[in-house]
């Protein structure tokens, strides 16, 4: 069964809700940071970074949320066509790149983020969903951030209305419930 290690209120819980949606059996490891779990074996053997999320599945290891979501994806929904792979990774890397890199920087409260707010806001008008009508790992990665960035980084929504329906939209699913709202 594929193992997901993570922490308490760690980015495991991304990973952890795509694999809610795609209703695989998993295990949750739960690392104690304070005891420095994560900085030492056997963890570090399955990420010598030390951080979480990391999954083993079967003898494949792999790290970085970003990445686990991309392997999830083309593994378990079949993305085999190489254009729906790509635009899977530019909104992954959007997510945990661009994005949340600036709202984790002052210039949070400038013009990037509200930027970046207008350009999802284009494209939530016309689409459901960031990948057109299904929903996706993309919605996974880039509706984390639209979940931490007003709780830890004071990021308002209420300009941009197709972003915060959406946002609202993808925190009421059940399997975002399941994980987020045990946190
Ligand atoms: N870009 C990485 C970030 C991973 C990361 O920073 N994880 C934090 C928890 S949210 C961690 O493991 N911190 C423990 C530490 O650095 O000691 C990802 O998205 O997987």
């Amino acid at each position: 069964m594929l193992k997901l290690y993570g922490g308490a209120r760690s980015r495991a819980s991304i990973v952890q809700w795509y694999l809610e949606e795609l209703g695989l059996e998993y295990e949750f490891v739960m690392l104690d940071f304070q005891a420095g779990e994560n900085r030492q074996e056997p963890f570090l053997a399955i990420n010598p970074m030390g951080k979480v999320p990391a999954i083993v599945d079967g003898d494949f290891v792999l790290w970085e949320s970003g990445a686990i979501l991309g392997y999830l994806a083309t593994k378990y929904c079949d993305v085999t066509n190489i254009q729906e792979s790509a635009l899977l990774d530019q909104w992954i890397d959007f997510a945990n790149s661009t994005l949340s890199s600036a709202m984790a920087m002052k210039e949070a409260s400038g013009t990037s983020v509200p930027r970046m707010l207008d350009g999802l806001e284009a494209v939530l008008s016309k689409n459901e969903f960031l990948l057109g009508e299904d929903f996706s790992a993309a919605d996974v990665a880039v509706g984390s951030m639209l979940y931490y960035g007003p709780l830890l980084f004071g990021l308002s929504l209420s300009e941009h209305e197709a972003v915060r329906t959406y946002s609202e939209k993808l925190q009421s699913r059940a399997a975002f419930q399941t994980v987020f709202a045990s946190r």
